[in-house]
């Protein structure tokens, strides 16, 4: 069956700020309190959907969760208008009023992790919201992302979304950010590599020493296992405390796959030689065909330029013509080392052919790059005429979209300016009226 891949964006919402929230995303704490431009941020963020598209590469959008939650804050027994749960919060705690104001859901390779039908035992196309729930921040997305999944992906005929898995720590899950699908086209049932950063289960395994492992072996398994995906076809790595200790949060920080090809850093993963050695044979028993493995080592691009330039959080996608292109941020062509592994891919034997680099600065310094704005859901024909229709992206939604931001952005916002009441009232309008251009239901958006 003819299948296609497409990029869900996220659209960056009204509230896009730099609050420092992310312990371990050395990008979110160095930006910590600098004026964000959420006007700017959601243009810069819909013209890589539009050079996307432009490609011919599948391309759909994600809707923004609605805030500010306040229910957060009620939960934790703050009370009163809008005003007064404003003030009290931030009295207690900045970083609680911060975390419901967040737009860090905008980052949809973290909404969830999908598993194509030709995957899966039971050839439903499977989704696991995931519960996220190693950031304060950040694990109050699930119910609001699995309403917006559940509401485009509607047909029980044809897609699962699950509930996300149990917040708690041992089932931590940060998605698609930790999980790559390798074949030799994105029609045929792939190979796919679930990465972790820590066994919850076996308190003597390898893990980080400073910063947190967000995504445990027992929640990739889980997911695998509820996917219904043959065993023969799992392969769990596991991410290398090292990079993690560095600033590499999530292994789409480090590695990224697309199709017969894969991309790494020498130091992505633990036991890195014997794993990759064991990754090309496992490919070669299941296809019999190459895999393209490019390792980038430490002398060309040390750690800490990975980190800093996102090498490895670039989109590489396959282009109608067969050939694939690489979208970096433009962080790479700034860096003098990363722009030369740039130059080496596409000198080397492979299916890339082109690299761009594109301006996502609000986002990245944030800590998140193009691969990390992006959802990727490889549908068939029928899915995709089953799916919601208001998402998929074309010249036409990209222009109201444009309109859309430019009508209810600010152009500035410092995490001060999250104690303004009028904040909150513009965010609602902006989710209420993109409900009605993205033609679903109002309630679903708002999440009342
Ligand atoms: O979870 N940043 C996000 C960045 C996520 C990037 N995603 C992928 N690598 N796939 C995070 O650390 C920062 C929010 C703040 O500091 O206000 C933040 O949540």
């Amino acid at each position: 069956m003819i299948a296609r891949e497409f990029n869900f964006d996220g659209l960056i919402g009204p509230t896009h700020n730099y609050a420092g929230l992310s312990y371990g995303n050395v990008a979110s704490a160095s930006y910590q309190d600098l004026p964000s431009s959420p006007k700017a941020a959601a243009l810069q963020g819909l013209a890589k959907m539009k050079y996307v598209f432009d490609l011919g590469v599948g391309q759909c959008v994600l809707p923004p969760l609605r805030r500010p939650r306040f229910e957060f804050l009620q939960s934790l027994g703050f009370s009163g208008s809008d005003k007064q749960l404003i003030d009290k919060a931030y009295a207690y705690s900045p970083v609680l009023l911060a975390s419901c104001y967040s737009a860090s859901n905008m980052w949809t390779a973290n909404a969830a992790t999908v598993s194509p039908s030709a995957d899966c035992a039971d050839e439903f196309l499977h989704i696991t919201p995931a519960n996220l729930s190693c950031a304060l921040h950040r694990s109050i997305e699930h119910p609001s992302t699995t309403r917006n999944l559940r509401a485009i992906f509607s047909d029980r005929d044809s897609f699962k979304v699950h509930a996300p898995l149990p917040s708690q720590a041992g089932l931590a899950d940060e998605g698609a950010a930790n999980h790559t699908r390798l074949a030799p086209k994105h029609s045929l049932s792939g190979l796919e590599l679930f990465t972790f950063g820590s066994d919850s289960q076996d308190q003597k395994s390898p893990k980080p020493s400073k910063f947190p492992a967000r995504q445990t072996l027992l929640a990739s398994s889980a997911i695998a296992r509820r996917h219904g995906i043959s065993k023969d076809r799992v392969c769990l790595l596991q991410q290398n405390p090292l990079a993690i200790d560095a600033g590499v949060f999530h292994n789409d920080v480090i590695s990224v796959g697309n199709e017969n090809v894969f991309l790494c850093h020498e130091m992505a993963f633990l036991d890195q030689a014997k794993r990759l050695a064991d990754l090309k044979q496992r490919y070669d028993l299941a296809f019999d065909s190459p895999l393209f493995i490019v390792q980038f080592s430490n002398a060309e691009l040390e750690l800490a330029d990975a980190v800093s330039s996102y090498l490895f959080n670039s989109q590489l996608v396959t282009r109608p013509d067969g050939k694939m292109t690489l979208i970096c941020p433009l962080e790479c062509q700034e860096n003098p080392q990363a722009r030369a592994c740039t130059e080496r891919l596409v000198a080397e034997e492979n299916p890339i052919d082109q690299v761009v680099f594109l301006d996502l600065r609000q986002s990245m310094n944030n800590g998140g790059g193009p691969a990390c704005l992006r959802l990727r859901v490889v549908m068939t024909e029928q899915q995709q005429a089953r799916m919601h229709p208001g998402v998929v992206f074309s010249e036409s939604l990209y222009e109201k979209l444009v309109a859309w931001v430019e009508a209810n952005y600010r152009n500035q916002l410092v995490p001060n300016d999250l104690r303004d009441p009028n904040l909150v009232v513009e965010s609602l309008n902006a989710i209420e009226s993109l409900a009605r251009i993205l033609d679903l239901p109002v309630e679903v958006l708002m999440d009342a």
